[in-house]
């Protein structure tokens, strides 16, 4: 007579070591009921694998690149300013991004969580707008 629980019968719901991943502890279930109906137990054969409670990853903030535009229009020293004022660069590499941006195109001017990212972008874009230049800030996701 075939035994519920032989191991010649594919059983669909077993926990593998390729389902629960590697690193995971694979963890043999205390199989009481089994045990009493099936006359199973430490060295029969029948243990059962359980999953173990797997504790969930504390998630980490998408982190976005906020990026300065270069145009022709919007003077060295104001975008300067900016970098030292809204990204807090010192005035030495505020001027090494700006030329960066003037000779390339674009730079970058921070790493930033989205709120913070989003925020600088538009205090970059405020301060262009009343002064009436056309420069330029937008965020990437990293
Ligand atoms: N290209 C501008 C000029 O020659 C300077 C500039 C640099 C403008 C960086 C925008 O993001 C910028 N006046």
């Amino acid at each position: 007579m075939l035994r519920r629980f032989d191991r010649s019968i594919p059983q669909p719901d077993r926990t593998t070591r390729a389902a629960i991943g590697p690193g995971q502890p694979l963890q043999a279930a205390d199989n009481k009921d089994n045990d009493k109906k099936e006359g199973g137990g430490a060295g029969s054969g029948t243990d059962t694998i359980v999953r173990p409670k797997i504790k969930p990853k504390t998630q980490r903030p998408s982190l976005y690149r906020v990026l300065l535009l270069n145009d022709d229009y919007t003077p060295m020293e104001f975008v300067v300013l900016v970098l030292q004022d809204v990204f807090n660069k010192s005035r030495e590499d505020a001027m090494q991004i700006m030329l960066h941006v003037h000779n390339k195109g674009v730079g970058e001017c921070g790493i930033y969580p989205y709120e913070v990212a989003e925020t600088k972008v538009a205090r970059v874009m405020d301060t262009a707008r009343k002064n009436q230049h056309p420069l330029q800030c937008v965020m990437e996701k990293q």
